[in-house]
């Protein structure tokens, strides 16, 4: 079963998504995993039809799956569910290979290196279908001291540009996330994660922006936005606390503001904490993100 959604799409107007009334430029897409963690930014979990049902319901465009491995994502209930619900599949997070497996674009390891390569191939391989985009979070891991700092970022270039190009052919888009100071130990800012992709020329690369680590690592979070302008490819939203957007103290006006200024045209994804629990999160997010427009 086909969903055909560009990665990066095309700007459409100024039309309203019938689902949430928000512009259509903007999709919204609910984060899905195999279980839910409250200490684990994902909204929901379990059987995915009843949760894609309900999501769709609420007013999400599509989704964000969150596995190790692509092998054991459930990717045949979810197209049916996605298919009866006009829901589609925005991303493939990726990071989990690196946190429960320790898969690393940069281990000293080089057959690690491989294994996170091929890991992501692997992604990219299950995104293609539906024309989704791959995300490049944790699994570029960290560096092993500072006096590495350079050949881990010739090593991650390097890697990122494997996969980057792999992808490419395959009708997929990269995105790269800035993550903060005490998940990763570099490239935190939006403007150093930016900096990195250019400086290397990295083909089929965008940037992630992700709130709340926005909220840790940039001084105004609209101006990084602005900054970014078409290099930002995807946005997670979660607000101050990693609760759902209002639960915090993000401006997220300003942000949404900032989105609109720059013409971007993709999806705004709630990976946020599943707290109180998942149900509430996933109506709280929507409501808190039309108040930001
Ligand atoms: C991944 O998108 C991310 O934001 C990480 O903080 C997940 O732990
Ligand atoms: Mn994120």
């Amino acid at each position: 079963m086909m969903y055909c959604r560009a990665s990066f799409r095309v700007m459409r107007g100024n039309i309203m998504s019938k689902k949430n009334g928000l512009p259509d430029q903007f999709k919204l897409a609910a984060t899905l995993s195999a279980e839910l963690n409250p200490s684990s930014p994902v909204i929901m979990a379990g059987e995915p039809a009843g949760r894609i049902a309900l999501a769709s319901r609420l007013g999400y465009d599509s989704l964000e799956l969150h596995w190790s491995d692509p092998s054991r994502i459930p990717l045949d209930q979810i197209a049916v569910a996605c298919s009866d619900h006009q829901m589609d599949i925005s991303a493939f997070a990726t990071g989990r290979a690196y946190v429960q497996e320790g898969l690393s674009l940069t281990h000293e390891d080089e057959n690690n290196r491989a294994a996170a390569i091929a890991r992501l191939k692997s992604f990219v391989d299950a995104a293609s279908p539906y024309h989704a985009t791959v995300i490049i979070g944790c699994i570029r891991g960290n560096l092993a001291s500072e006096a590495s700092r350079s050949r881990s970022l010739e090593l991650l270039a390097n890697s990122t540009r494997m996969v980057a190009e792999y992808a490419d052919e395959k009708g997929v888009g990269i995105v790269f996330e800035a993550i903060n100071r005490y998940e990763n130990n570099y490239l935190n800012t939006a403007e150093e994660t930016a900096s990195f992709i250019r400086n290397f020329q990295l083909p089929n690369t965008k940037i992630l922006l992700d709130t709340f680590h926005m909220n840790i690592e940039d001084k105004d979070m609209a101006k990084a936005v602005l900054d970014c302008g078409n290099l930002l490819g995807y946005i997670h939203i979660a607000d101050s606390n990693r609760r759902y957007t209002g639960e915090g103290h993000i401006q997220m006006k300003e942000i949404v503001e900032a989105l609109i200024k720059v013409g971007y045209n993709g999806v705004l994804s709630a990976e946020c904490l599943p707290l109180p629990d998942s149900d509430t999160a996933l109506a709280g997010w929507i409501e808190g993100i039309k108040k930001a427009f």
